[in-house]
């Protein structure tokens, strides 16, 4: 049974999303421009991450499958049954029937920006699994989420698979780490934990080859962006005349994405004029690897203690099961 989903995105009378708006604009007028990474997923873009996924550079996804398809006892024994499963951002929620089958959950509360993507995934998942309550809520979860009545009073497991959180600078994951907490533990007595994915630290060759494939893939998710400020917010940005890059700054320990204006260019975007000089980027993301000590530095700045880590056999994704 999957209940319908409730719509939590702040639009305009002209339909445009206000906060999508406002982080171009913004974005745009910096000295190194910047749209925050989450705009990515549009329908396309939510398809292209998963042709992404599929890649043979693209190591993340079958490396945190593995951890998942390994560990399903150990799992088990460390979450227990009668959860219900809160999954943030859960895109095709492709690796949830892994998760869901190990722990015997009571409700599967799959949370996510891009509406019709997350009701056909929902959809999906409740055929998988009869009987098993899915609630879905269209929502950002970067701010607290009510969660649906159906699941009050029962102790939840937080799901954030994916290294999404990699996507986030510190003091951003910091932040959604609290604000998911406050998910977790709102109106219940119930103890809240967290499943949470994150990307290893490794060689720049393997890390530049996963963020840069051999067929483009990855170029035209970056790209995709620039159609989206087009189509939605009445922009004329040139597209053609964009680049992919992505590149490992090891100072900061992350890959970044930029669009880089293979020549000068000048647009609107809502009626605002922006120029671009050749060679300069609009930084489009950030993919944050972690060890196991940064990785839990970040959990315990963000309110949940690490309480078990586990990695694939290559050592390059981990899993920590932390409590709030
Ligand atoms: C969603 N996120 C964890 C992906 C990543 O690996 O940072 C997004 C991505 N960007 C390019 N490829 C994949």
């Amino acid at each position: 049974p999957v209940t319908e989903a409730v719509r939590i995105v702040d639009e305009d009378d002209s339909g445009i999303d206000r906060a999508f708006r406002r982080d171009v604009l913004q974005g745009l007028s910096q000295r190194q421009k910047a749209v925050p990474a989450r705009w990515f997923y549009d329908e396309r873009g939510s398809q292209l991450f998963e042709d992404i996924t599929g890649l043979d550079e693209y190591y993340p996804t079958r490396a945190e499958t593995e951890i998942l398809r390994d560990n399903a006892a150990a799992f088990a024994d460390a979450i227990g049954p009668g959860s219900a499963v809160v999954e943030f951002g859960s895109g095709s929620s492709a690796k949830t029937p892994l998760l869901l089958a190990a722990i015997a959950p009571a409700a599967y509360v799959p949370i996510d920006i891009s509406g019709e993507f997350l009701r056909a995934s929902a959809d999906q998942l409740s055929a998988k699994f009869p009987g098993l309550p899915v609630c879905p809520v269209e929502a950002d979860f970067m701010r607290k989420v009510t969660m649906p009545d159906a699941i009050a009073g029962t102790p939840r497991l937080g799901f954030f698979p994916g290294s999404t959180i990699g996507n986030m600078v510190p003091r951003s994951a910091v932040d959604m780490l609290r604000e998911m907490r406050e998910t977790l533990c709102d109106k219940t007595d119930a103890p809240a934990k967290l499943l949470i994915g994150m990307d290893r630290v490794k060689e720049t060759a393997v890390l530049e080859a996963a963020y840069d494939d051999a067929r483009g893939v990855t170029a035209d998710f970056n790209l995709n962006l620039l159609y989206r400020i087009n189509r939605e917010l009445d922009g004329t940005v040139p597209v053609e005349s964009f680049a992919h890059r992505a590149i490992w700054n090891d100072e900061i320990a992350r890959i970044e994405m930029h669009l880089e204006a293979e020549r000068d260019v000048a647009f609107t975007v809502c009626d605002q004029r922006f120029v671009m000089k050749k060679g300069e980027t609009i930084h489009t993301e950030n993919s944050h690897k972690y060890t196991k000590r940064s990785a839990n530095a970040l959990l315990l700045a963000g309110g949940w203690t690490p309480i078990r880590h586990w990695r694939d056999a290559q050592d390059r994704f981990m899993l920590i099961l932390a409590e709030a």
